[in-house]
């Protein structure tokens, strides 16, 4: 009777044994693939933008102040010092093609920088830029570099200055290889601050991953709507950093 007892007692130990194996298991795999709320997960640098269009250095159709060559080759060290540290270098790249919805040529009457209606949302009309093939489309920092280059705004119907997603809520594959690398944090520079940093970094938020974006390597298309960038970003929870310091960011 009391060996019986013994046997049951030791069968049922082994049996609860068991389950919180299999169920750890279970736990441990779970959370292995959705890095963006687990300790431990790495860092991704996402360049943004950084093609011949937006700089003054190729004379681009959108030239943002300041994006010389001096600029180019100040991002391009620090992308290459993010990558001797071990981080992993994602770029996105605007590519539209040729009659793309937020160029004012294709909008009669309209003229550059105009803000319109287009159903239920505002779209700032652009001069020509970043067409797909093109030059002056090319990502002007080391390709060879970059573990993926995600490319975007490549619906005519629709604007995209995030890297995510477009304005027709279409997302791009950032997230599911940001993911599939099990990144957590990223660090987000590059052209322009107040367009597509901005909306690439409060993206990157919202899908759950610690954001960094660096001041001094991102450039903006005009000053108060670069300063107000920077304040929403911080207000939101970016971590904004006047210039690269690699310990401070693995800090965060
Ligand atoms: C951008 C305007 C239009 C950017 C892209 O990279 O910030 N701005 N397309
Ligand atoms: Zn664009």
């Amino acid at each position: 009777m009391s060996v019986k007892r013994f046997s049951d007692i030791f069968r049922s130990f082994l049996g609860v044994t068991i389950f919180s194996c299999v169920l750890g298991g279970i736990l441990l795999f779970s959370t292995a693939g959705a890095c963006p709320d687990c300790a431990g997960g790495k860092t991704a640098a996402i360049v943004v933008d950084m093609q011949g269009d937006f700089s003054t250095w190729k004379k681009g159709s959108l030239a943002v102040n300041g994006a010389d060559e001096a600029f180019f080759e100040k991002v391009g060290k620090a992308v290459a010092d993010l990558s001797k540290d071990g981080f992993l270098i994602f770029a996105t790249q605007d590519w539209h093609p040729a009659d793309h919805i937020s160029f004012y040529t294709q909008h009669k009457g309209k003229k550059p920088f105009e803000l319109i209606d287009i159903e239920d949302r505002k779209q700032m009309l652009w001069p020509p830029h970043c067409v797909q093939g093109t030059e002056n489309a090319r990502i002007l920092v080391d390709n060879n570099i970059f573990l993926a280059s995600v490319k975007k705004g490549k619906d005519r119907k629709y604007d995209s200055y995030s890297g995510f997603q477009d304005d027709g809520g279409a997302e791009t594959e950032m997230n599911k290889i940001l993911k599939r690398n099990m990144v957590s944090k990223v660090v987000v520079f590059g052209l322009a601050t107040d367009y597509c940093v901005k909306a690439t970094a409060l993206d990157a938020l919202e899908r759950g991953y610690k954001v960094i974006v660096v001041e001094d390597l991102s450039k903006g298309v005009a000053p108060g709507t670069t300063t107000a960038a920077l304040k929403e970003m911080k207000d939101k929870g970016v971590v904004v950093m006047k210039e690269l310091d690699i310990k401070k960011i693995n800090a965060e």
